[in-house]
């Protein structure tokens, strides 16, 4: 058995239970594809992830990419090869693709669920797959010619990246220093130096284009004065699509670093060894907006990578439980002749389980229910509603998915003690490869800070009034016929504390129109609001999930249905009333820690 292990049944559950896709499937862009197809999508993806895909996960670990600096080159292994081949020949990298493009035209719900399990199994996979997907985003956004290319991008499944992060400019995008200065035949060339860019130099494909952030000579500071441009490491004759000359932008280094190691994070120099030539994309100056299209996207796919990766490390924590015997039961704790019993049996092994539990069901329904608002857009490209509803979503799931996961996935090792520790396992490899998923794509203060003013402030507290007015509308509902009741009280309770929370920062927000210093209070508690609210949203979908699960008990004992119930019971009891304590802390927040001198830290 390799490491990987999924949850079909879950995804299924959500897709086709809770959020009711069955209904939009066979209508509209989704015309092609049935509940039928759907759920063979699944099982094909399910073998491959469990399959080829997780089988070079630990390779890629251990024998990481090399990196040539004399050639600027890197050299993959050959079991990472092979199981990029085969997510490649499958054709699973364009299933984000539209029909016109050759996509299958499936639902965003159903192609994160596909994507839970490519990035459960084998996450570096996925981000080298992402060039059809970004030529989609330049096919939307470009010239003729861009869209040509976009299109020889696609059918020869040319490597992608996005290229905005420099040694000076990391959260501070606005920051960045690489140049554009255009040439009389109106092209670009890109001058500087760009880090950490994700999988900007390997073996595995022909060419790899990068989306790049850089300033026109001219052009004012900050986020506003970049544009995006698209420079290929091989220039590219459009007419056949044949390679031409290679491009002046090259890998300069890369980094050694902690977990992802078969991801490349590399140094790309532009311009040093002769020129790299670039197009304006769109041929407008519209760079951080074009950018963010990319990083809407790629911020989604963080948060379902973390939460994939907490779903396969409790799954695997759990089967350890189950045979692992140690100890007496608890209440034969005097006996020394009592029998031993599997660690399953502790109460504490039990919470630390069901905690696990909760968090990874409980945030794959979060990606899965951010993902129905992408079905509708799909469906309805002009509904503000659904546009405004997965803008406000989208920091919840990179930045709590991103966190709680790291933090349980610690849980998870601790559940299998000594023997977690070791490499014999994956959990170690997990922790270390999820660790990053609260840094890149904007770090978690970043997505604290998205979500209070661009999301919630911004946006005049429309989508978040909608999302609390749901949540209080199924808490004062007769849901669960009666088994719900003290969890509904529970979450209702839940959701006051968060929008008194919501309520106070906003003031602060307001009062620092008159007195600015007012706007710290608000920055102490950005990250706070961000897992309240989680919690809060995953409360919800919990207690929704154990509705539907009731229901069908009725039919017959399934122990899926009687975890559901149980899992969002127990959440409700356990997790939801530490909120309370989170709003008083929040409320008695002074400016004593922004008065302290640096020194005394
Ligand atoms: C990175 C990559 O970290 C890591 C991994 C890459 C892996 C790639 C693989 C992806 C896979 C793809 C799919 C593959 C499929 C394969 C299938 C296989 C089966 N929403 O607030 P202002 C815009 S990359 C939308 O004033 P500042 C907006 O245009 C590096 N737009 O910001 C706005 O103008 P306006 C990631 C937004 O103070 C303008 O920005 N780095 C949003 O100037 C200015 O806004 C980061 O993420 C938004 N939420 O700048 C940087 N926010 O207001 C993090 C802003 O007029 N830092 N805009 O609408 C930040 O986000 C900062 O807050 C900042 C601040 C840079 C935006
Ligand atoms: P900094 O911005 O220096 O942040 C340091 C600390 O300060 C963090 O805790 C941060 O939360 C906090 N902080 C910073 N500003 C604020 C603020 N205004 N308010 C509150 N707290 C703040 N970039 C790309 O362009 N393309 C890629 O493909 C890419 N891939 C990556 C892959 C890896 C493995 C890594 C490590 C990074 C990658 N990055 C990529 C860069 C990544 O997006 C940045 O590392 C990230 O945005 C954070 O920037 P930084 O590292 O400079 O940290």
């Amino acid at each position: 058995m390799g490491h990987y292990k999924s949850n079909v049944r879950d995804l299924e559950f959500n897709l086709f239970e809770v959020f009711g896709r069955g209904d939009i499937l066979g209508t509209g862009p989704f015309s092609e594809v049935d509940e039928d197809v759907a759920r063979s999508i699944l099982d094909e993806v399910n073998r491959l992830a469990t399959g080829v895909l997780a089988d070079s996960f630990e390779e890629g670990d251990r024998t990481p990419p090399v990196f040539d600096p004399a050639t600027s080159t890197v050299t993959v292994s050959d079991g990472v090869k092979k199981s990029f081949k085969a997510l490649m020949e499958g054709g699973w990298a364009h299933l984000d693709l539209p029909q016109d493009l050759g996509g299958p035209g499936i639902p965003r719900t159903l192609a994160w669920s596909a994507a839970e399990m490519v990035l459960g199994a084998n996450p570096a996979l996925y981000m080298y797959a992402a060039g059809p997907n970004f030529a989609y985003t330049l096919w939307k956004l470009g010239t003729p010619e861009q869209k040509r290319f976009a299109e020889l991008a696609i059918e020869n499944n040319w490597g992608a990246t996005m290229v905005l992060t420099e040694p000076d400019a990391g959260s501070d995008v606005g920051a960045g220093r690489a140049r554009a200065i255009q040439q009389p035949d109106g092209t670009w060339h890109i001058e500087g130096v760009k880090r950490f860019i994700t999988s900007a130099e390997h073996d595995m494909s022909d060419n790899i284009f990068h989306l790049v952030l850089a300033r026109p000579e001219g052009h004012g500071p900050g986020t506003k004065g970049l544009s995006m441009f698209l420079v290929p490491k091989y220039h590219v004759n459009l007419e056949d699509g044949s390679l031409g000359e290679r491009n002046g932008a090259y890998v300069t280094n890369v980094e050694k670093k902690m977990g992802l190691k078969v991801s490349t994070t590399c140094e790309l120099t532009f311009g040093d060894k002769h020129p790299a030539i670039g197009t304006l994309v769109g041929d407008v100056h519209e760079g951080i907006k074009q950018m963010f299209m990319v990083i809407e996207h790629a911020r989604m796919m963080v948060g379902t990578k973390a939460i994939a990766t907490l779903s396969t490390g409790y799954l695997n924590a759990l089967e350890y439980a189950k045979s692992r015997a140690q100890g007496a039961d608890l209440t034969q704790m005097a006996d020394k002749s009592a029998p031993r019993v599997t660690i399953t049996h502790h109460p504490d092994v039990r919470r630390e389980l069901m905690l696990q539990k909760t968090y990874a069901e409980g945030m794959r329904a979060l990606v899965l229910y951010t993902a129905t608002f992408q079905d509708t857009l799909l469906v309805n490209p002009g509904d503000k509603h659904a546009e405004a509803m997965n803008d406000l979503l989208l920091p919840v799931v990179k930045g709590v998915g991103s966190e709680r996961s790291y933090e349980m996935l610690s849980r998870s090792l601790q559940t299998l003690g000594g023997s977690g520790y070791l490499q014999e396992y994956p959990i170690e490899q997990y922790i270390r490869d999820a660790k990053i998923d609260s840094l890149y794509e904007g770090t978690t203060a970043i997505q604290g800070l998205d979500l209070f003013f661009r999301k919630i402030l911004r946006n005049q507290g429309a989508a978040i009034g909608s999302l609390m007015a749901e949540i209080n509308a199924f808490a004062s509902s007769e849901a669960g016929n009666g088994r719900l009741k003290q969890e509904r009280k529970l979450l209702a309770e839940a959701a006051a504390e968060v929008k008194a929370m919501g309520d106070t920062m906003a003031g602060w927000a307001l009062g620092s129109l008159e007195a600015p210093r007012e706007v710290y209070k608000v920055g102490l508690n950005t990250t706070r609001f961000l897992l309240a609210l989680g919690d809060l949203i995953i409360g919800w979908l919990l207690l929704r999930q154990a509705e539907i699960a009731l229901g069908r008990l009725a039919d017959g004992e399934d122990p899926f249905y009687q975890g559901k119930v149980a899992g969002a019971s127990f959440f409700a009891s356990t997790v939801l009333p530490r909120l309370t304590a989170e709003r008083r802390v929040l409320e008695s927040t002074g400016l004593d820690l922004m008065d302290l001198p640096e020194a005394a830290f």
